[in-house]
């Protein structure tokens, strides 16, 4: 038996991934309602072959749909995803609008697939750059508890839509000719630099990726003891986001142990070529659904072989969105 699935976003970065992913995955559907802004009411979309018809997203779309894929930004989830579970849908949120929800399970399903089961219609995917650091940390996690955490992100335009990839690339361009920089959907010249996120800066002088990747890691591995900060960053990449991670842990811990660890991991892979100084990339991740990690070392700065530095690099089109929203609708079937 199939599902009835709507796509909420269907024309944006994330909403693209969805068609590509559930047809990979070859996720069992009986229907598919494809929907956005009324910008896109009547474009036609290809999925498995047939050609369907982008429908503008109202209260009145979800009728008869038993999964929900939203990414169409939080505003829309917060004001369509209550009318969707009402009428019986199960949504999966890509936005930021529940994650911090009591009522709602903030799921990676390498990590916390057990949250699901407590949903009361909503379930939310975690943000990109959160996902991509708890997949490799979770398993490390376990096996020695790990005290505190440092992370840098280097976050790809992609990360900020379709259309911020494609200033970037404009933006490219226009530096190569000598003509002045457009910054419509970018704040910043992001082409040939790079900027602090420019997400909103709360009190403390953290950006809101900063306080979202604290947050929903605590949430997610429903431990708030470990100490997490973090600075975000976004970079002149089109795709995957890289993160470079600094561990402390409980008990002494080696490289080599930690290489085990991962190699053992759900949904991590290793490139960890020291001889030729061949470690993860944003193009080794693109368009795939494993979280590479390489350059893992010793943090010789803190004593008793209890720190590590790793290097982390995910797609967050993929598994930062998409793959875990989808890999949360196999677990809801
Ligand atoms: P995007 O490329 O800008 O796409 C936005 C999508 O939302 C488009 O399909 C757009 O439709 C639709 N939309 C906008 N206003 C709408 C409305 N009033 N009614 C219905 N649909 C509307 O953005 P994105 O990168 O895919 O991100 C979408 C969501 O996913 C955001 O909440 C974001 O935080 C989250 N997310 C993104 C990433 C990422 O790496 N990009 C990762 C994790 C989570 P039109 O084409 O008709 O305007
Ligand atoms: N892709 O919280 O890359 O859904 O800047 C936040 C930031 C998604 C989110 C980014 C993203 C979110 C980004």
């Amino acid at each position: 038996m199939g599902t009835n699935v709507a796509v909420a976003g269907v024309t944006g970065a994330v909403g693209q991934e969805f068609l590509a992913i559930l047809e990979e995955r070859n996720f069992p559907i009986d229907s598919i309602k494809i929907l956005a802004s009324s910008r896109s009411a009547g474009k036609k979309i290809t999925f498995k072959g047939t050609e369907y018809t982008v429908e503008e997203m109202t209260e009145k779309s979800f009728k008869g749909v038993d999964i929900a894929l939203f990414s169409a930004g939080g505003a829309r989830s917060k004001q369509f995803a209550p009318a969707a579970v009402k009428t019986g849908a199960v949504v999966v949120d890509n936005s930021s609008a529940f994650r911090m929800d009591p009522d709602v399970p903030l799921v990676v399903p390498e990590v916390n697939a057990h949250a699901i089961k407590k949903h009361k219609g909503i379930i939310a995917n975690p943000n990109c750059t959160t996902i991509i650091a708890n997949v490799p940390v979770w398993p490390l996690h376990k096996a020695n508890p790990i005290r505190r955490m440092v992370v840098s992100s280097y976050q790809a335009a992609s990360g900020a839509g379709m259309a911020a990839m494609l200033e970037m690339q404009q933006q490219a361009r226009e530096v190569l000719d000598g003509k002045p920089v457009t910054c419509k959907v970018l704040k910043y010249q992001l082409a040939f630099n790079c900027y602090c996120h420019d997400s909103k800066i709360g009190p403390n002088g953290y950006n809101e990726e900063e306080t979202k990747m604290t947050k929903e890691t605590h949430k997610i591995f429903g431990d708030t003891s470990i100490a997490i900060t973090c600075t975000c960053v976004r970079v002149p990449v089109l795709r995957s986001h890289s993160e470079s991670i600094n561990l402390e842990f409980t008990n002494p811990i080696t490289p080599e142990e930690v290489t085990e660890i991962l190699m053992a991991a759900p949904g991590v892979d290793i490139i960890d070529d020291r001889e030729n100084n061949r470690f993860p990339m944003p193009t080794d991740a693109s368009g795939r659904d494993d979280c590479y990690v390489g350059h893992i070392r010793q943090d010789e700065s803190i004593p008793d072989r209890r720190g590590i530095n790793i290097w982390v690099v995910g797609d967050q089109l993929r598994k930062g969105a998409a793959l875990n929203a989808v890999q949360i609708a196999e677990l809801l079937l």
